[in-house]
Parts: C-alpha cells; sequence; structure tokens
C-alpha cells in the first residue's frame, strides 16, 4: 500500500504535570512522590523531541493533554476538598502524555479489512490512567475520523486490564508491508501488578482482524515486573525487522524467541546480556524506552532518554553495539527528564500510527510553524512549578484549565473543550 508511513503521535505534556506517586510498580513514580514539578519545562522538552524527529524527516504528530482537573471523576468519586490526595491527584493527573499507552494501534496491511484499527487502553489498573480512555478515545475519532482507513474501537471491558501499545511490538519488512504482531502480557501475583492481561491482548487481535498466525503472545518475565518494568517497553522495542530486547525481558526467553522467529523468520534480535547491563540498571536509565525509528537513508537511530549517557554500562553498551555493525547504527540521547522522574522515557511520549499522513487529521500534524504555536501557549500559560500542596487548589485549577483551552484555541482544535 502506497503513502503509508509510521507517524508518531506524541502527548503534549499537560499542565498540571505533577509527581503523586500513583503507579505502584512505577519506581521512578513512587521516588518521586511528592517532588515540585515543572510542567512548563516539561511540555517545552516534549516539543523539543518532535521538533528533533521531525528534523530528522520523519513524520510527526501529537495527541492533546485531556480534560484536568477532571470533572467527571471529581463528580463520579464525589472528590472534594478533603478526600484522600491521591484521589485528589488522580482527578489532575496529566498521564495521558504517555500516549503508547493510548491504544493499540493494528495498521492497515495486517487487519481483515485493510484498515488501520485502533483500540484505546482500559488502563484499569490504576485510577488515575483509567479515567483516560474515553476522552484519548474522543480525539482518536477526530484525528483517525475517516472511517474508508481506520476503525477506532471502545476499550476492552474491565477485569482484563490493557495498556496499549506499551506491551505491543510489531515486525515487518518495511512498515508498508504486513506485518507480525507480538503482544506481551503479565501474569498477576507477583510484587507488583501485571497490568496487561492476556485476554485483554487476545482480544485486541480479534477486534483487529489480526491473522492468527502472524500473532505471537509471549508472557513478560515476573522478574523483570518484579523490578520495576510495569510495561513491556521498558525492557523491549521492536522497529521493522529488528527486536532490541533485554535477556530477561521474557518469562522464557527461548520459548519467545522461538515463537517470534516462527512467525517471522527474518527477526534480527539485538539482546543485551544481564552481564553487561543489569535489569535494574536497564530499568533505572530506560535503555529499551527508546525510540527505534527508521531515518529516511533507511538506517535504524535508536532515541534514548539522556539518562542513558550518564551510566557506565549502559553507554559502553551501546558504544559496543554502534562499534560492532549491527542494523542499529544511531543512539541519540534526548533530556524527556521531567516526564522520566514520573517512569515515562521517550518510547512512553509516543504512539506509533502506521498511516497515509493525508488521510489523518492536519489539525494534528505537527510542522515548524504549530510546533512554535505550542510552544508560544505553553510558555504563556503553563505553570512554570507545581509544588504538591498546589494540587487540587482552585487558584491552579484555573490556571490549568485556561492554559488547555488556549492550546485547543490555537490548534483549531475547540470541539475537544
Ligand atoms: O502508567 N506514570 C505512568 C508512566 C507510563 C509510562 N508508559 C510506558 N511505559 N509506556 C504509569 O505508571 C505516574 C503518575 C504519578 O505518579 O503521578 C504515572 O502514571
Amino acid at each position: 500500500m502506497s503513502g503509508l508511513v509510521e507517524i508518531n503521535f506524541d502527548g503534549i505534556v499537560g499542565p498540571t504535570h505533577n509527581y503523586a506517586g500513583l503507579s505502584p510498580g512505577n519506581i521512578a513514580s513512587a521516588s518521586h512522590r511528592g517532588d515540585a514539578s515543572f510542567p512548563r519545562a516539561a511540555a517545552l522538552q516534549g516539543v523539543a523531541k518532535m521538533r528533533r524527529n521531525m528534523e530528522r524527516g520523519l513524520a510527526q504528530g501529537f495527541l492533546l493533554p485531556l480534560p484536568r482537573p477532571n470533572p467527571v471523576l471529581l463528580r463520579d468519586l464525589a472528590i472534594g476538598p478533603d478526600t484522600d490526595r491521591a484521589l485528589v491527584a488522580a482527578a489532575w493527573s496529566a498521564s495521558a502524555m504517555w500516549t503508547a499507552n493510548a491504544a493499540t494501534v493494528s495498521p492497515a496491511p495486517d487487519t481483515a479489512d485493510g484498515r488501520c484499527h485502533l483500540t484505546p487502553a482500559n488502563l484499569v489498573t490504576m485510577v488515575h490512567r483509567a479515567q483516560e480512555w474515553r476522552d484519548t478515545q474522543a480525539q482518536l475519532k477526530i484525528a483517525f475520523g475517516d472511517t474508508r482507513h481506520f476503525a477506532v474501537h471502545d476499550a476492552i471491558p474491565p477485569s482484563f486490564g490493557d495498556e496499549g501499545a506499551a506491551n505491543h511490538m510489531r515486525l515487518c519488512d518495511s512498515h508498508d508491508a504486513p506485518g507480525v504482531e507480538v503482544f506481551v502480557y503479565g501474569r498477576p501475583g507477583g510484587r507488583f501488578p501485571a497490568r496487561q492481561h492476556e485476554q485483554a491482548s487476545r482480544a485486541v487481535a480479534r477486534l483487529h482482524g489480526l491473522d492468527p498466525a502472524r500473532c505471537v503472545f509471549v508472557e513478560q518475565n515476573p522478574a523483570a515486573i518484579a523490578a520495576g518494568a510495569f510495561h513491556n517497553d521498558v525492557v523491549a522495542v521492536a522497529n521493522q525487522n529488528v527486536l532490541f530486547t533485554h535477556e530477561l525481558a521474557f518469562a522464557d526467553r527461548k520459548d519467545a524467541y522461538e515463537a517470534i522467529f516462527a512467525a517471522f523468520p527474518r527477526i534480527h534480535v539485538v539482546e543485551v546480556p544481564a552481564s553487561a547491563v543489569s535489569l535494574e540498571e536497564a530499568i533505572r536509565t530506560y535503555l529499551f524506552n527508546a525510540q527505534l525509528l527508521t531515518l529516511p537513508s533507511g538506517e535504524m537511530a535508536l532515541v534514548v532518554p539522556s539518562e542513558c549517557q550518564d551510566s557506565a554500562s549502559v553507554w559502553a553498551w551501546c558504544e559496543s553495539m554502534l562499534a560492532s555493525n549491527g542494523p542499529i547504527r544511531h543512539v541519540i540521547p534526548v533530556d524527556v527528564r521531567q516526564s522520566m522522574a514520573n517512569g515515562g522515557g521517550p518510547a512512553c511520549l509516543r504512539l506509533r500510527v502506521v498511516a497515509d499522513p493525508a488521510t489523518v487529521d492536519a489539525r494534528f500534524l505537527l510542522d515548524d510553524m504549530k510546533a512554535q504555536r505550542i510552544e508560544s501557549v505553553i510558555a504563556a500559560h503553563w505553570p512554570a512549578r507545581i509544588d504538591p500542596e498546589q494540587v487540587g487548589s482552585d487558584e491552579l485549577a484555573k490556571v490549568v484549565i485556561e492554559a488547555r483551552e488556549a492550546l485547543l484555541s490555537v490548534l483549531s482544535l475547540d470541539e475537544l473543550a
């Protein structure tokens, strides 16, 4: 199919970005709980990342912050000034910035009806994230509203937790060719919640009309979840024929590779052994929460958090990988420290959609002019700093509601207000 390219839709960091420690099992979020946050810097870091990928010649889109504080959650849980702080913070969370959790996406070449299918993730495991999907879906229905090319589903019903593209990898010869989709799920019963249920993954594959012979279901290593890999994309990432993974990412490494190889024999596995980078260091630096991108030249680049450069073992491994002449030819650090402190690296901040940009609502696609407009609104309206005790205050609510409205207005997306 011609015209299909990978478009990365990054979440614009919302004006309520704060550190409330809402995600048990996410070590960064827990360890930064109660810190002051810097929403303006966070959002500008995000736009800078998008700009750099756009300058590399890659298609770039964005999704918008959701309404926060969320009037629906405040009403449904009867949250008031004296309510538990964690519930107040949940209604204020800017967590929709991590659009890898917005939906699971199956590109048109993979599906029975030849359309690109998107299922918003129900995110039921955490209350601050479970409130996202309906508003996310409303955006997806606008951005991907052309039903000749896209199908936007409802989320999988609760009990079966679904965290979207963060637990989904696609292998293919080129983005516009039929792919093999790999779904990674966790089993409950460990130290931390397993957020992705196997039945949710299987239901998404059925909803999207995927060929069972081109789907692989793999269990995440319980030891990785216990070490803080609350999503598979903290320990593995794929692009085209390359799977970049930590040795300890999957419950049964050999079985996982064999199953993937059987479905996609041209797979090239770039595995980082625990002897070179421990699981703990991989999770601390988010080496695998990288954007593995195919540049216009055809070479692959790994856009990693700048924390990777500061780690002796991780950086030494990256340098030796580059010297080894493997399929990943560039390692590019990017500063997303504000997001990282809540457990969100470069890959968490983007949702990959393979589509012809001409079929997407152009208001969600970035260009230089729009990037400038977004930056101006952020600079003028996003709070420079939020201290934890401000979360829930009427003064701050007014500021952040107006900030989001200003953004919707410059992007002509007032219908999302
Ligand atoms: O769901 N952090 C997010 C981070 C999501 C990262 N996404 C991927 N790995 N794809 C989460 O745990 C922290 C919010 C807080 O604690 O205030 C948070 O929700």
